[in-house]
């Protein structure tokens, strides 16, 4: 993780220094030069995002995205915790560290140049490591794993002219996740389990952007519970996305970029079906959800020749840079992606 961490600002650097030599750049033939250039590496927004692009008519795109999320240790608010922080709030137990791993795979199809129709299925993992109060008690790990959300959805495009593009984002989420996990005969905390487990709804709107070298875009979208209650009794808060990016095309291959992603989250609603003993934070409805405002950077592959040539292989790390949890949540560290795309 550290090495990616410290060769993504070198990357950057390298793309927007040689990027800056003349004559380097193809200039486009065959193209109506006042309409947005699908074929662009920089066409596709930072790995991380979702729902960014549209494509033409008769279009197919099969996608696989690898995510990891850390958190480390808690928070009071805009305050970092330590484990002795949190034991003095009056908790018994505290979440040192979690993991989320989820793989997604994506496809995407485009009846018309006006609609895209997607559907994203995911496959989650999640590790937290829980260390008691007592010294008579040895630390453990939650573990869960299995199907997390599915989601299928539409994206219209309105607007397409000079070089800006916007559509719109429509999605269900499906209620695939298990959401009764147990770990030592209770409920494991609503953390740990595998998603909502609702009916939820997403709406967006996208705008994206490209000049000669540069292209931009933004994201508003939006996460609506449509039950109160999830199979055993609780529902996630619903959430509010708001995301900007700039990327810099290095080559016809290459491009790297630079995102600001803002999540606001509700609390978590209703409870367990049945007693779940309540020793850490995790296990507090209150203690879910707040903001996070995360600065990201990514670089966009997309292989013009050999046998990879139309594949396109992205990554982006965000690291957090404000964030303000609902009561005693948890620290927000990286998150990581990590895809690959293919339009057929
Ligand atoms: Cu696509």
């Amino acid at each position: 993780m550290k090495t990616i961490l410290q060769s993504m600002p070198l990357a950057l650097t390298l793309g927007l220094s040689s990027g800056l030599q003349a004559g380097e750049f193809t200039p486009c033939t065959n193209h109506d030069h006042d309409a947005y250039d699908t074929h662009r590496v920089d066409s596709h927004a930072p790995i991380g995002v979702m729902g960014d692009h549209t494509h033409g008519a008769g279009e197919w795109m099969l996608s696989y995205r690898y995510m990891q999320m850390a958190m480390d240790g808690h928070r009071d608010g805009s305050n970092k915790l330590t484990n002795q922080g949190v034991y003095d709030l009056g908790f018994m137990a505290a979440a040192a560290e979690m993991e989320m791993e989820m793989h997604m795979v994506g496809l995407m199809y485009a009846p018309t140049d006006q609609v895209t129709l997607m559907a994203m299925l995911n496959y989650v993992r999640k590790d937290m490591r829980v260390e008691p109060r007592s010294a008579m008690m040895s630390p453990f790990n939650h573990t869960s794993e299995g199907l997390g959300d599915v989601t299928i959805g539409a994206l219209f495009q309105v607007y397409d002219a000079d070089h800006h593009r916007v559509h719109f984002n429509l999605g269900v989420v499906l209620p695939t996740a298990e959401v009764d996990e147990i770990d030592r005969g209770t409920y494991m905390p609503f953390g740990m389990q595998l998603g909502s487990g609702t009916w939820d709804l997403k709406l967006g709107a996208t705008y994206l952007g490209q000049a000669e070298h540069f292209s931009w875009g933004a994201q508003l979208s939006g996460r609506l519970g449509l039950e109160d209650q999830n199979d055993t009794g609780f529902s996630y808060g619903d959430s509010l996305n708001f995301t900007t990016w700039v990327a810099r095309k290095v080559n016809r291959s290459i491009s790297v970029s630079a995102r600001l992603n803002y999540t606001l989250q509700d609390r978590i609603d209703g409870e367990f079906d049945r007693l779940v003993p309540r020793v850490a934070p995790q296990h507090f409805q209150e203690n879910y959800g707040g903001e996070v405002l995360e600065a990201g950077l990514g670089v966009n592959v997309l292989f013009q020749k050999g046998f990879m040539r139309g594949n396109r292989i992205a990554a982006e790390v965000l690291v957090p840079i404000y964030q303000n949890a609902h009561g005693v949540g948890m620290n927000r560290d990286y998150s990581f992606t990590i895809g690959w795309q293919r339009a057929f």
